[in-house]
């Protein structure tokens, strides 16, 4: 991070931006958050913590209400949302980690539709305005641990996946779920390049698509996705390498065999198709036991050590129960 602050020139911090700004968009989304009725997130966060999952206000606004999900609000410190937000990896449009920030306002999220395919009773395209309305938008402070080894805390507003799955009823035979993501040269100037496979695939089990903290995500810090973060809609699965959380998806289709991810085509022996976050199972160039937090990244800063799924084993342990993590990684 400081590496790149220097080459990008300077990076102003969030507690140096107008205070008269940050305090109107904060004190905007608590007045917002009042009219729908929201006391209970300032509630349960404690005000100064609600307050500052507001964003700066350059985006639609989005709130979401405190969601009732076990381990669905991690209590770490959030990441600054000028962090989330410039430090990425969506490489459609490039590989620094500057580069969605730059490049992905070429992207183009209206009109959009996301098909339903496979092996589900009810297939059918949902357009973005639908998706939006399907169910209560939650908010979700997840923990999202990059298999590089650097961590972000981010306030996430979006539903269960399992909201929208179980619209299309799935069939006995729907084992996996596949999510491809969007691929257009006009918009992404690195599907123009061959670093990876396109378009961008990630699969989930059925048992994981369906785990409640599996979120559909449309937003962050109480605004609409930035384009950078994977609008209109990405996938945030906690429990996993951030990989596995797939942005700008444009199709979901239920499989009877295992899918193979745009990761583990490109290295098999790097990436599994689980990818759960597992301190004790290294990565074959890295130890995975600790991380780095954005924003605490000072270049003598400790790590952190990494938790058994990402801090969320006991939501999420029993769906490996018996599984040999080290071979199904
Ligand atoms: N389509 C697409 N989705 C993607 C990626 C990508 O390159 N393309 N990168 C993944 C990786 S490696 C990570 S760590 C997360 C990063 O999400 P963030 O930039 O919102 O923190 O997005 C994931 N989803
Ligand atoms: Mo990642």
């Amino acid at each position: 991070m400081h590496f790149l602050r220097q080459r990008h020139g300077p990076h102003i911090p969030s507690s140096e931006i107008t205070p008269r700004a940050a305090y109107d968009s904060r004190r905007d989304w608590l007045k917002s958050a009042g009219a729908l009725g929201l006391a209970g997130l300032g509630a349960g966060l404690g005000l100064e913590a609600a307050a500052q999952t507001a964003g700066p206000g350059k985006l639609a606004k989005l709130p979401g209400v405190r969601s009732n999900v076990a381990g669905a609000m991690a209590m770490d410190k959030l990441t600054r949302y000028e962090d989330v937000t410039s430090y990425n990896n969506y490489y459609e449009f490039g590989t620094d980690k500057s580069d969605p920030a730059q490049n992905a306002h070429t992207l183009k999220t209206r009109p959009w539709t996301v098909a339903i395919e496979g092996e589900c009773a009810k297939p059918g395209r949902f357009g973005i305005e639908d998706l939006l309305k399907l169910a209560p938008m939650e908010e979700r402070i997840y923990r999202l641990r990059c298999v590089e080894g650097w961590s972000m805390v981010i306030p996430w507003e979006g539903y269960s996946l399992a909201e929208l799955l179980k619209k299309a009823e799935p069939t006995s035979k729907a084992k996996y779920v596949e999510f491809t993501t969007l691929a257009d040269k006009a918009q992404m100037p690195g599907v123009r390049s061959g670093v990876l496979d396109w378009p961008y695939i990630e699969g989930l089990r059925i048992d994981e698509a369906m785990h409640p903290l599996t979120l559909m995500a449309f937003g962050l810090y109480g605004e609409v996705l930035p384009n950078q973060n994977g609008a209109p809609l990405r996938l945030v699965v906690p429990w996993k390498y951030g990989f596995k959380s797939a942005k700008s998806i444009v199709k979901i289709r239920f499989t009877e065999q295992q899918p193979v991810s745009s990761w583990t085509k490109a290295a098999q022996q790097e990436y599994g198709f689980f990818s759960n976050v597992n301190p004790k199972v290294d990565h074959p160039r890295w130890s995975q036991a600790t991380e780095r937090r954005i924003g605490e990244d000072g270049f003598f800063a400790k790590k952190r050590p990494t938790l058994m799924f990402n801090g969320y084993e006991s939501q999420v342990g029993q769906l490996y129960a018996g599984m040999d993590l080290k071979k199904f990684y």
